[in-house]
């Protein structure tokens, strides 16, 4: 038998391209590494001619992408001697917050908005136990507050204002252009903070970087270039972001007051990484645009009965934009799409039963009463 070794998660993988030193102690759970999914009945049902994938980060430790930033900020964060983290979060990066801290042995804070959070993300937080903060407020409130309070308590920030959030998550990047020998020719995320569209630049632009500081963008890998002088990839992809339409920051050109929107993760008014996420569509010839509730449900629905793919509601918004710029030619056939599927759907239950249509009535526990159900439903 070859000797095959154990994976151990992201920062063992990309060891020579992240901030990490030899005696650095890595704080891991076994992240990354997740399935890229060809879809293969979503783009027949629609008549076109396209390559689409799927990066399902919902196979993640807790369930979404930011596990990828968490280690890496957990890990940083013991490396500095830091005895308790603190975020603000939608859900999932609480869930994750809270794991890493169990995993590491120090105390985790996370703010969250009174009931606006899915409750799956809700039991890990309390389950890894973090102490859980609920405020009367929404997210951008939240993460006001823990920027404040960081500055009157000796707590690290891990929302994706630590830049090892983004080190971490643009391992992702990695991982699609080993996949693909290739980057792809659209990338498609949901966005709320933009942060996770921003480290996927950095990916892609590490991976294309042939030694000088090519970009903008790129001094975002503050000198992180283990690529450089490779040019692994010549043409990075173009970057679209998708907001949810009551929640679309960057469609109306600043903050949203009172965002809302059923994908919850995203329901984000103040994206944190405003600035750098107009560079990337800038530099990357991409753009942003919104969908509505409706179409992310459908698109949530169309990957679970189609393709056997079950993520939550933010998750779809990326391959519900794709499918309508697919649809009208702004993505053009012959295309080669990766659409980030972020969190797991079990994440959110309360919405997959309520949109269903499937009635639970109870039958008879008969032979007759059984086949009949069957037999009715062929
Ligand atoms: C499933 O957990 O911000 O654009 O506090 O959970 O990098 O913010 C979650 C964000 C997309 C948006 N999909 O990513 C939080 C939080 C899912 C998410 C996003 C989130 P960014």
């Amino acid at each position: 038998m070859p000797y095959r070794r154990r994976y151990t998660g992201l920062i063992e993988r990309y060891r020579d391209r992240l901030p990490i030193s030899d005696d650095t102690r890595v704080i891991s759970l076994g992240e990354g590494n997740t399935p890229l999914i060809k879809l293969n009945n979503i783009p027949k049902d629609m008549d076109k001619d396209v390559e689409i994938y799927v990066k399902y980060e919902g196979l993640n430790p807790t369930g979404s992408f930011k596990d990828r930033g968490m280690c890496m900020a957990v890990t940083k964060a013991v490396e500095s001697g830091s005895k308790a983290i603190i975020c603000a979060s939608t859900g999932n990066t609480s869930a994750a917050a809270a794991a890493y801290a169990a995993r590491a042995g120090i105390k985790a804070f996370v703010l969250i908005p009174e009931g606006k959070i899915a409750m799956g993300k809700l039991a890990q937080a309390v389950m890894h136990g973090a102490v859980v903060i609920q405020i009367r407020g929404n997210f951008d409130d939240g993460m006001q507050l823990v920027k404040d309070v960081a500055e009157h308590a000796p707590v690290t920030i891990v929302n994706s204002i630590n830049p090892y959030r983004l080190q971490g998550q643009k391992t992702a990047a990695f991982e699609i252009v080993e996949e693909l020998e290739r980057a792809p020719d659209f990338h498609c995320l949901p966005v709320g903070n933009a942060g996770n569209i921003t480290a996927h630049w950095i990916g892609y632009t590490e991976m294309a970087c042939s030694g000088e500081h090519i970009t903008d963008a790129c001094k975002l890998c503050n000198g992180h270039c283990p690529y450089s002088g490779s040019g692994m990839i010549s043409k990075r992809p173009k970057m679209v972001g998708y907001q949810a339409d009551g929640s679309a920051p960057f469609m109306r050109g600043g903050p949203v007051k009172d965002p809302d929107t059923v994908a919850t993760a995203i329901r984000i008014g103040n994206p944190q990484s405003w600035e750098p996420a107009q560079a990337v569509m800038k530099e990357s010839e991409g753009w942003f645009d919104e969908c509505s509730d409706e179409e992310i449900l459908a698109a949530q629905q169309l990957l679970a009965t189609r393709e056997g793919v079950f993520c939550e509601p933010a998750s779809a918004t990326s391959l519900a934009g794709a499918m309508r710029d697919i649809n009208n030619g702004k993505i053009p056939e012959g295309s080669t799409v990766v659409c980030t599927l972020t969190g797991h759907g079990l994440k959110d239950p309360d919405i997959a039963i309520k949109q269903s249509k499937v009635e639970l009535v109870p039958i008879d526990a008969k032979l007759e009463e059984v086949r009949d159900a069957i037999l009715g439903n062929m």
